[in-house]
């Protein structure tokens, strides 16, 4: 073989006293457990859209199989979506300089020649490069979303989606191939072993030490030290938003510059203006605006007048977004929406609802809620938030709130509701 320094296919290019078996089986198996939690927590984020229930709820709708795991998501607890993306997307987030860490104690592996010694070993290099390559697109499309507000219009679920089952079918294949090695390391090795020692390990960890290191300027465990220093910055400066108040002004990576809320009874985030939406005061007001409630005995509509004569129900939830931010829990007011069934003809069964807005464009203008969501008694179309009437950005005229789902099943600025349909 070709002994050239200066080329990174050699192996003494790469001079690190830091590499080797230990740093990476550390990582590794940090990222094991976390990336796991991740793909759990992302699936199951998936099926609290209810993407089975209709297709305006679906946004991978090629999915086939990959649905198979989808369930009838539950309205208890009533954190539980707030929680679960809240998990998703701050974990994912800590995870990065781990991620970035992990590729680059074991970057000199991506360059070694001959691509392939026989076919077992090409297919562990196509594996990995599914690995690394997938690995660095969730990671990529899944903060760009966060940051960026939908910066790939529509395409955002099937990519991370997609991505992510191509990724974790890589990272298994992987992870049964390295994890027996990785916690044999950790069993055999100390952090400050001597590059040498580490060299006795088997062949493929030994092809991570350096055979010409430089001298240490930091130690294996000091290197570590500083991955999860970055790791604990990032977690210090992004779960503040899940909360309002003073917390959420320690969240420095959140994404700001976004519609200011304002103080007072309305004053916790908004993901899209009224303006945004297209909403304009006219058809909003009083004497225009009418709920168009469709069901078993026919259509009826109704007026916010009207509407506000109904027996009002109170519930506290909270606003979760698939972004990762979150409201503590708001105190909302309004018409419970086993009410406005019965109104048309749905007694004592409340079946599934078709919500569609006010608003023209835009994917999220029209949810469909399944039965046991309808039939929640803290399910709301709501008029109040906080004692205030809602501000049109939070969904004036009313807005849907329902326990446990996602900021997208709570539609604002609704116009019609139809039961028994889910189109
Ligand atoms: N009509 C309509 N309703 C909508 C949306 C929208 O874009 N249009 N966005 C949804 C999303 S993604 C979230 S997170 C919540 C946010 O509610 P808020 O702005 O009152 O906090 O509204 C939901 N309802
Ligand atoms: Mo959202």
């Amino acid at each position: 073989m070709r002994d050239d320094s200066r080329l990174p296919t050699s192996p003494g290019f790469w001079r690190s006293p830091l590499r080797g078996p230990w740093f990476t089986s550390v990582l590794g198996l940090v990222l094991l457990v976390g990336i796991t939690v991740l793909f759990v927590t992302g699936l199951v984020s998936y099926a609290a859209y209810n993407p089975d229930l209709s297709p305006v709820n679906d946004k991978t709708p090629d999915k086939g199989i990959l649905g198979f795991y989808l369930f009838a998501w539950p309205t208890d607890p009533h954190w539980l979506y707030r929680v679960n993306q809240g998990v998703h997307v701050t974990l994912g987030v800590t995870l990065i300089p781990v991620l970035l860490a992990k590729l680059w104690s074991v970057v000199p592996k991506l360059f070694v020649l001959p691509p392939a010694r026989s076919l077992a070993h090409a297919l562990e290099r196509i594996s990995l490069l599914l690995l690394v390559g997938g690995g660095l697109f969730e990671f990529t499309t899944g903060v760009l979303n966060v940051q960026l507000d939908y910066v790939f219009p529509g395409s955002f679920y099937p990519l991370h989606f997609y991505g992510a089952w191509v990724f974790f079918a890589a990272f298994v294949a992987h992870a049964v191939l390295k994890v027996p090695a990785a916690v044999r390391n950790l069993r055999r090795l100390r952090a400050e072993e001597p590059v040498s020692s580490q060299e006795s390990a088997p062949a493929p960890e030994r092809e991570l030490v350096s055979p010409r290191p430089d001298p240490a300027t930091v130690s294996r465990r000091g290197a570590l030290w500083f991955v999860g220093g970055g790791s604990l910055l990032l977690f210090a400066t992004t779960a503040g938003q899940n909360f309002d108040g003073p917390l959420r002004r320690t969240a420095l990576l959140a994404p700001h510059g976004g519609p200011d809320p304002g103080s007072g009874p309305n004053g916790f985030q908004i993901n899209k203006t009224a303006a945004y939406a297209g909403i304009t005061a006219p058809e909003t007001d009083e004497d225009a605006w009418r709920l168009v409630v469709t069901g078993r005995t026919g259509t009826l509509r109704l007026s916010r007048a009207q509407l506000g004569e109904l027996p009002l129900h109170s519930a506290a939830l909270p606003i979760a977004c698939v972004e990762g931010w979150s409201t503590s829990d708001q105190w909302w007011r309004g018409v419970r929406l086993r009410d406005l069934a019965a109104l048309v003809g749905h007694d004592d069964d409340p079946p599934d609802v078709f919500v569609e807005s006010l608003q023209r464009r835009g994917a999220f203008r029209h949810a469909a809620l399944r039965a046991n969501q309808v039939a929640d008694p803290r399910s709301l179309l709501a008029l109040y938030v906080n004692g205030e009437p809602l501000t049109p950005d939070h969904g004036y005229p009313a807005r849907v709130i329902v326990p446990a789902a996602p900021g997208v099943l709570n539609t604002k600025w609704v116009a019609r509701m139809t039961f028994g349909e889910t189109r």
